[in-house]
């Protein structure tokens, strides 16, 4: 079936609304090797390495004390072999010195990966080292073992290839928490390729949870659903842009109904927004006679109104631009808020079915889309109806790497990733949107505006006494002081507290990562800090020393509601979580800590809750 059959032809002779919110867990794709580091001994250190690939501990002086404080599990030369003492012997001076200086990298592998932050700090204090950093982690692209050719033709999936969709999948194939609503007009759920990858969706027309078509024509939403997030890598069938992320079927259309109507959209709309939904994918439109330039705001309060509805959810609308090659909006693609999509075919060229206009904002493929039909089956289709799931899968990913993203960030990653396609449509420029989307450049966009987990100060204090302040940290050995001093730190990237860091009776201290609210920062990385007088009596622990390597912390919660324990080191940095953040009622508790894998030294333990936050040393000596 081609573009004839194909559906972006949909009426809206009855619109209707729908919606979603959401919320999900972020998938991070780890960055770094857990706990290893790499570091550089300088060219002109007396320490020897000896002949070897394996360095001994005991060898290397200032390791060794490093390992009193953080256990050194092993030390290789990743980059000494033959040929770099080839290298060194060189006639060449040059390869000779580059040579040498690769002899000298060391990397090194941590006992306790929580500590690496801390040995890196304590590691560069030493005058024989160059320089010491975290071993980055890196990754090829993710190819689904489904995945069609990169063609057009049978089940080829080149729209996949043309996004780069594999890099993205290099980044996160998903999160399952993260849910796009396909609201269609049916949506056959029994698919194999889908069974496994949807949630529970209604037929919002019926009043049903069935959203299985009542006939196989009516197939416009399966196909749709397939694009989004057939389920990927099973062996089966094809692959899906969405890959884990999950597809809420919405059916919009009556049993009853013409095979390519919605009747219940915006039921539908609000109905995803209700449950769960982040992300809402719209391939239905109804022309309008408003011009490129126009609004179609006022003309049409109630769509306006449920799209602000779902919009304020927290949900992100993509939206078909319609399948007419006019100029003029269509809605519910023409609200400005949603994210219109055009569509391309191979050579990023406007596809001649499609709308385009100022009012598009991003284009992607649309043109031989192999896709999911009723009855286990699957076909080609053409449309900005294929155009727009794409787009919403790939909304989806962006979601998956940062559950924080704002739905203005979202489209500005789209926008700003989007290749300009105008050199390849003349008489279009700037008519289909920022340019065809790519799958990559919009993940990788998402992820670098994740809230780091470590905060720089960037800021001068506007109060209370001055700490002591480098350009990376905040070293504080001094005090805050005075009963009523408040200070905040709006920071950029990471806040150290040193050992002897006070905060006098009644102060407050917080420090908050600039542009993060405090409760983006609430996970067990972030850092959040307040520190409160330490003389309110609700925090415990004995023994104090620890000798035996166990000790009980005693805790009181004032008020029901959440609260936590973790324990850090003394530059702040998180060691272990003792109590993972759970409700708690207003009472007395006490929690035993297993110290065996603790290295000998001082420690923080934290009380954090919706109503209490109190941080206090122990000793651990073995
Ligand atoms: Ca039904
Ligand atoms: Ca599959
Ligand atoms: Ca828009």
């Amino acid at each position: 079936m081609r573009k004839n059959n194909i559906h972006v032809k949909i009426k809206l002779s009855v619109l209707c609304f729908m919606f979603s919110s959401v919320i999900s867990i972020a998938q991070i794709s780890p960055q770094y090797v857990n706990g290893e580091v790499y570091l550089k001994i300088r060219d002109n250190s007396t320490i020897s390495l000896g002949t070897t690939t394996s360095v001994s501990l005991s060898s290397v002086s200032f390791l060794n004390a490093l390992s009193q404080t953080f256990k050194i599990q092993n030390i290789t030369r990743s980059f000494y072999n033959g040929d770099v003492k080839t290298g060194i012997t060189s006639a060449n001076s040059q390869v000779a010195a580059a040579a040498l200086r690769i002899s000298k990298i060391v990397r090194i592998k941590l006992a306790n990966p929580n500590q690496t932050d801390a040995f890196i700090a304590l590691a560069k204090t030493y005058a024989d080292v160059e320089y010491v950093e975290k071993v980055q982690m890196f990754s090829t692209g993710v190819t689904p073992n489904d995945i069609g050719a990169n063609s057009q033709t049978g089940t080829g999936q080149w729209a996949l290839y043309k996004v780069n969709a594999m890099q993205a999948w290099g980044i996160t194939i998903g999160n399952p928490s993260v849910i796009v609503a396909v609201v269609d007009n049916a949506i056959d759920t029994s698919h194999l390729d889908l069974v496994n990858n949807v949630v529970g969706g209604r037929d919002v027309a019926d009043g049903d949870n069935n959203t299985i078509p009542s006939n196989t024509a009516m197939n416009h939403g399966t196909h749709v659903a397939g694009i989004v997030g057939a389920q990927t890598n099973n062996s089966f069938g094809i692959a899906s842009i969405g890959y884990n992320i999950k597809v809420m079927p919405v059916k919009t259309a009556k049993d009853t109904d013409g095979t390519t109507t919605i009747s219940f959209g915006y039921e539908g709309i609000t109905w995803a927004a209700q449950n769960g939904a982040k992300v809402i994918n719209c391939s239905w439109r109804a022309p309008t006679s408003i011009a490129d330039g126009g609004s179609v705001d006022s003309s049409y309060p109630t769509q306006r109104d449920v799209i602000n509805f779902a919009i304020q959810n927290g949900c992100v609308l993509v939206v078909a631009a319609g399948n007419d090659n006019t100029s003029n909006l269509t809605i519910p693609a023409g609200f400005t808020n949603v994210i219109s999509v055009a569509s391309t075919g191979f050579t990023d060229v406007k596809s001649s079915f499609s709308n385009y206009g100022s009012w598009i904002d991003i284009s992607a493929p649309g043109e031989s889309i192999y896709s999911t039909l009723p009855s286990n089956s699957y076909a080609s289709w053409d449309g900005t109806s294929m155009a727009s799931p794409l787009v919403a899968g790939i909304v989806g990913l962006m979601y998956s790497i940062n559950p924080n993203l704002t739905r203005d960030q979202c489209e500005t990653c789209l926008r700003n990733s989007a290749l300009n396609i105008d050199a390849n449509n003349s008489g279009f420029a700037g008519k289909l949107g920022s340019g065809r989307v790519d799958a990559h450049g919009a993940v990788l966009c998402a992820q670098n505006l994740r809230c780091p987990s470590t905060l720089t100060l960037t800021t001068s204090i506007n109060s209370g006494t001055q700490l002591f302040q480098s350009s990376s940290n905040i070293f504080s050995t001094s005090q805050i002081s005075g009963n009523t001093t408040n200070i905040t730190y709006k920071a950029g990237n990471q806040i150290k507290l040193q050992q002897g860091f006070k905060v006098s009776n009644q102060a407050v201290f917080k420090a908050y990562l600039a542009g993060c609210s405090a409760a983006r920062m609430a996970s067990e990385n972030a850092e959040i800090t307040e520190f409160k007088s330490d003389e309110i009596s609700i925090l415990s622990a004995s023994p104090n020393p620890v000798v035996n390597g166990e000790f009980i912390i005693s805790y009181s919660v004032t008020t029901d509601g959440l609260a936590s324990i973790s324990l850090a080191n003394v530059m702040g940095e998180h060691i272990k979580t003792i109590v993972p953040e759970k409700y708690h009622e207003k009472g007395t508790y006490k929690v035993s800590v297993n110290a065996t894998d603790l290295r000998n030294g001082l420690y923080l333990y934290t009380l954090r809750g919706d109503n209490v936050f109190q941080s206090k040393k122990i000793l651990i000596q073995h």
